[in-house]
């Protein structure tokens, strides 16, 4: 038995319920073993013992009222997993289905991401299981003040800065902060992803799908290729898959499908983004009426888009959405490059298959660290109490981006990985909040 090995065998015991936290720990110590397992000294101040346990995690009750004069509870939470390399950082998910597995899971994913992106911020997750579907603008403020009532004692711009993620965007984010201004009595920068006239960022509603375009760029200009021409299947609808989306076809690619929780769409001719937009922004519309707008499209209940033949596939929705079945008709229909732009999306059988085949698959932890990388110059534009242009932040998110596969190469290169991007990521990831861990005591 190794130290890595020990470690996922005292987690399977300790949470046998926890399954998406479990996957989640699963892959890192399953790849961080040729760096970890060696060092008498991380065991002896039980280095992996406190990474996989969150510094701390807060849970509390969220009331507040629907437009029938009714008291809702829903459940809230914050994982505040680790802050080694500097405050919590990580977004806040509106889902029915968040438990403190699900939000286990990312925060542990998010330590690892932030410290790819090179820059000061620790690993946080937090959110609730309220439903943001069908609900009217005034509930989801409703919700959004009882919530920040709660969370706003925990954050602060040094502490614990939370964003967006799944359910959460900049409508909601605005309502949060305005309530987190009113009760902490400042205005700064606790919380990201805000809009543009109080200290929002430019880029930041882009960024995610963005940045999972330039890094699946990088990856395609190493190996002597481009978009230009390629067919790609994008999953999922919201604020991700859209600026994936828009990117890939502003450079040349062609996105023949997209999804969301009720179906998905096939477009020969390319979807238009506009019309998704409009659909999902901000209201979080159904795919089926992207077929009113543009009639000689196809939407589907039944089957999946990961059946339409593509060169590139960005699943962008959800955790656990791409299964092993999936993988193997991607390979059969000869795809290339399967990128990551949700958070865990793919099975770990599946990323087995997608490497054993020869596809070259980015992990989430980099492939959409552009999201929080764009928050970090968010938070440093509040701090310096400037505002950068458009181009300024494209810019510094395209060397970010270009800089993480660089680095990520270089540590494949080193242990002598090949193409095994999942390993090189979590080594690159652990190694410096190992670094500041150890530093740091315990
Ligand atoms: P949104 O809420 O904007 O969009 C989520 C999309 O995924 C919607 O189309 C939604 O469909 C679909 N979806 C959500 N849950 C499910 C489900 N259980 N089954 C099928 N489809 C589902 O979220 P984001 O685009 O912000 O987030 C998408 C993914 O990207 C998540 O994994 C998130 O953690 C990750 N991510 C987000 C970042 C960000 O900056 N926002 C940064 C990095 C990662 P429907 O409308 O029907 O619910
Ligand atoms: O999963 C993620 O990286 C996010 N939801 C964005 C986090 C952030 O703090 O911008």
């Amino acid at each position: 038995m190794s130290y890595t090995s020990d470690m996922l065998k005292m987690l399977k015991k300790k949470y046998p319920q926890e399954n998406e936290f479990l996957s989640a720990t699963q892959e890192v110590l399953q790849s961080i073993g040729l760096v970890a397992d060696h060092n008498p000294a991380f065991q002896k101040r039980a280095l992996l013992e406190r990474l996989v346990e969150p510094d701390r995690i807060l849970s509390f009750r969220v009331s507040w009222q629907n437009d029938n004069g009714q008291t809702e509870v829903n459940k809230g939470y914050r994982v505040q997993f680790n802050n080694a390399l500097g405050p919590y950082k990580g977004g806040l998910r509106l889902h029915p289905t968040v438990n403190q597995s699900i939000l286990k899971f990312l925060g542990f994913e998010q330590i690892f991401k932030n410290s790819l992106t090179g820059l000061a911020l620790g690993g946080a997750k937090g959110g609730s299981d309220f439903d943001p579907k069908y609900k009217s603008d005034n509930e989801i403020l409703h919700f959004c003040i009882a919530f920040m009532t709660e969370l706003y004692k925990h954050m602060g711009a040094d502490t614990d800065i939370p964003a967006g993620d799944i359910g959460t965007g900049t409508r909601e984010i605005g309502y949060m902060y305005g309530t987190y201004k009113k009760l902490a009595g400042v205005h700064t920068g606790a919380l990201t992803g805000k809009g543009l006239e109080f200290g929002g960022s430019l880029v930041r509603t882009e960024a995610t799908g963005y940045g999972l375009v330039y890094l699946t760029q990088e990856l395609l200009k190493d190996n002597g290729d481009s978009l230009h021409g390629k067919k790609l299947v994008v999953s999922g609808s919201g604020n991700v898959a859209i600026y994936a989306a828009q990117k890939a076809q502003e450079l040349g690619g062609t996105v023949l499908a997209m999804s969301d929780s009720f179906g998905w769409i096939f477009d020969k001719d390319g979807v238009k983004i506009d019309v998704v937009k409009k659909i999902k922004e901000p209201n979080r519309g159904r795919l089926s009426e992207y077929k009113d707008s543009v009639p000689s499209a196809e939407y589907h209940t039944k089957g999946s888009l990961w059946e339409v033949p593509c060169d590139i596939a960005l699943p962008c929705a959800t955790q656990h959405e791409l299964t092993l079945p999936h993988a193997k008709t991607l390979v059969k229909n000869g795809v290339k490059i399967v990128a990551e732009g949700a958070n865990m999306p793919t099975f770990g059988e599946a990323v087995h298959h997608l490497q054993t085949n020869g596809v070259l698959f980015l992990p989430g932890k980099a492939a959409n660290c552009g999201g929080v990388a764009t928050s970090g110059f968010e938070m440093m534009q509040n701090s310096a109490r400037t505002f950068w242009s458009f181009a300024q932040v494209d810019t510094a998110l395209q060397s970010l981006m270009s800089t993480v596969y660089q680095r990520i190469k270089q540590t494949n290169q080193k242990h002598s990985l090949g193409n095994n991007f999942v390993a090189g990521a979590n080594i690159l990831g652990f190694e410096k909040v190992a670094k500041a861990m150890m530093a740091q005591g315990i």
